[in-house]
């Protein structure tokens, strides 16, 4: 018979073994620290295999899925040199193809992270309509274990359930910050992240009642492996404390329908492709 045209490999896609479920050549607990100084060059000259705009795929294996990383930022260069010094070397051990996208917000209104990340979802599926995975990352948190793997799976994950600021616990049952990932199917079922939560917290507490709310389960990692360490820092000018989340986090209910990914408004001032992620500078806007 015949062979079948699609199984022939051609000169320009070798045809790779699906990479395997649990990646060889991870190293588990890892020694993370914040003091000695991390130029970016340093860290671009230990990355080789990273690609303009901070993409990479394995060299020998076809990755099941296609990882977009969104860090919500602004004014923390210093935090996103270690991020990326940290998290490309673990990234490239856990087999993944991905990308890394920081969602730069411009100007000095009100920080607004659960916004910057549904600009990051959009973005970052107009770079490569592939990504079908979604890990969001704040950008001052280091997993300090490999087998902690930045993928998604069949329920939303939540990965920093254990960090040092809070004792190495969960501070709460329902927490959901830090690093979360989504599934683009499970991320259009919930209608997104909200818009609407300016400044400090209350957010993730949204995201976690979406969540639930959709009939979904949050899955989480052994308590052992989900460790991070936080970069220390004073809290920032412009992300006060939002009074307003403890009533608003009662309504994710009425919300949720008209504030999520179907009601964002936001202007894109640049895109830059960095040697080791992607820039996306973009007007939010600021609070009624
Ligand atoms: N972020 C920025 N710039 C800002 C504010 C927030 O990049 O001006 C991003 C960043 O990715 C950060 C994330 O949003 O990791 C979450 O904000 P956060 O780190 O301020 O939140 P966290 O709960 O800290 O970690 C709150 C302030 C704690 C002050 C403690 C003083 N001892």
């Amino acid at each position: 018979l015949p062979e079948a045209p699609s199984a022939r490999p051609g000169p320009t896609a070798p045809v790779l073994p699906p990479c395997p479920d649990s990646p060889p050549g991870l190293v588990g607990r890892l020694l993370i620290e914040f003091t000695s100084p991390m130029p970016l060059e340093r860290v671009q000259r230990e990355n080789p295999g990273v690609l303009l705009g901070g993409r990479y795929a394995p060299p020998d294996c076809a990755p099941a899925q296609t990882v977009a990383v969104i860090i919500p930022f602004r004014h923390r260069e210093h935090h996103l040199r270690y991020w990326l010094h940290y998290l490309h070397p673990i990234l490239r051990r856990q087999r993944l193809r991905y990308g890394v996208y920081v969602i730069n917000q411009h100007g000095e209104d009100t920080f607004n992270r659960a916004k910057l990340l549904n600009v990051g979802f959009l973005e970052a599926l107009k770079e490569d309509v592939s990504y079908d995975c979604f890990i969001f990352s704040d950008v001052d948190l280091v997993p300090m274990d490999d087998r902690n793997l930045y993928r998604c799976g069949d329920q939303p994950r939540h990965f920093a359930i254990a960090m040092d600021k809070f004792g190495f616990r969960l501070p709460y049952a329902g927490y959901f910050g830090g690093v979360s990932g989504l599934s683009k199917a499970q991320f259009l079922r919930i209608n997104g992240f909200p818009n609407e939560y300016w400044g400090w917290g209350g957010e993730d507490d949204d995201i976690f009642n979406r969540i639930s709310l959709t009939g979904m389960k949050i899955s989480r990692p052994d308590i052992r492996i989900g460790r991070y360490r936080m970069i220390k820092h004073d809290r920032d000018k412009h992300n006060e404390p939002n009074p307003q989340r403890f009533t608003k986090i009662q309504n994710t209910k009425l919300t949720m329908k008209r504030d999520g990914i179907g009601s964002v408004r936001y202007q894109v001032l640049e895109v830059s492709r960095q040697p080791l992620f992607t820039n996306i500078t973009v007007d939010i806007g600021r609070p009624p």
